[in-house]
């Protein structure tokens, strides 16, 4: 268990993060379409080789997330994305879960699936080169209806049997209860869903006996709903989703990272900044870095556009960005 808690450590390390590149493969395609660039396995591959093979990337980056699709996909040179990564230090990991479904009690909720047969699972992707893992739940709000009482807690009670089963396979759990930003709601609102999302999984961690000394949290920042017409500054960000984090996770847990949400590239790198740098005056307890995929990958996947004339500018675009993100990690 203890190589768990130093396999956490380092992917929080100071300056370096996470890069996110484990969209399903409905999402990853409507990416691709989105961008004009043709959907499908082969060119989801090229779009991995052209985060995962970016030179320098190693500089900034603890950890990568893949999807199972590229767990067993190989790079343009012939090496398997894993051991790529591996190579440049850089550790693998996994997203687990098998995506959402409607809740049956509550039809505009989300429920996470993938416990059966996830213990199977985990050892072919560790014998695959994986160390740790990612379990994402969807959280949406809607003024004082959402999230229900009910979603809140199957929700973390299935976080926490994902967090369980990863650890007995020897992987860090990353625990992802996103808070979505969709909706009118305010900053305060957001702020309280997210603590009160957060004390009903860590409640579940404890009732089912994960270490919590060898998982990290993926969060949602604590932001104005997409449709409230209301922008916040990077400070009141800050305030708000520190606020959140120290009423709801405990001091023990290695690391906190965030996801971006839909915010823009620079909302993210901003928000980032702010929170860093008010987490060192509040002398925060955990080391807090990103876990990004649109706000670490949007500007190269519009430069790219599926050519490979394009890599070179576009991979240029994604190691700009990433040091930017990197930095305001560290309050710069
Ligand atoms: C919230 O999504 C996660 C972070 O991405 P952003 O920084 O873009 O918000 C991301 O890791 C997500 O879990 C994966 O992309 C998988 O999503 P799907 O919808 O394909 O399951």
């Amino acid at each position: 268990m203890n190589n768990l808690n130093e396999t956490a450590k380092a992917l929080v390390a100071p300056g370096k993060g996470l890069l996110a590149a484990d969209e399903s493969l409905h999402t990853a395609d409507k990416r691709l379409t989105e961008y004009g660039i043709e959907a499908g396995p082969e060119m989801r591959r090229q779009y991995r080789n052209l985060f995962l093979a970016a030179s320098g990337a190693e500089q900034h980056l603890s950890g990568v997330i893949l999807f199972e699709e590229t767990l067993g996909q190989t790079a343009d040179d012939g090496t398997a994305f894993p051991a790529l990564l591996k190579a440049h230090g850089i550790v693998p990991g996994i997203k687990v879960d098998k995506g959402t479904e409607a809740m049956a009690e509550s039809q505009d909720e989300l429920i996470t699936n993938g416990l059966i047969g996830l213990a199977e699972r985990l050892v072919s992707y560790r014998a695959q080169g994986a160390r740790f893992t990612k379990w994402r739940a969807v959280i949406r709000i809607d003024g004082d209806r959402l999230p229900t009482n009910h979603a809140l807690l199957e929700n973390a009670k299935r976080l926490a049997s994902y967090a369980h089963i990863a650890q007995e396979a020897g992987l860090v759990p990353i625990l992802e209860p996103e808070v979505l930003l969709g909706g009118n709601h305010s900053r305060l609102r957001a702020k309280e869903v997210i603590t009160e999302t957060l004390k009903a999984v860590f409640a579940a961690v404890e009732d089912q006996a994960v270490d919590r000394t060898a998982v990290l949290v993926k969060t949602a920042m604590a932001l104005s709903g997409s449709e409230s017409g209301k922008k916040d500054t990077p400070e009141e960000v800050a305030e708000s989703t520190l606020e959140a984090l120290i009423a709801a996770v405990p001091k023990e847990v290695p690391g906190i990272v965030f996801l971006s949400g839909g915010q823009s590239a620079d909302q993210a790198t901003d928000n980032l900044r702010a929170i860093a740098l008010r987490a060192k005056e509040m002398d925060a307890p955990w080391p807090l870095t990103f876990s990004y995929a649109r706000a670490l990958q949007g500007e190269a996947l519009a430069l790219w556009q599926g050519k490979s004339e394009h890599i070179a500018a576009a991979q240029e675009a994604f190691i700009s960005r990433l040091a930017k993100v990197a930095a305001a990690s560290e309050g710069r």
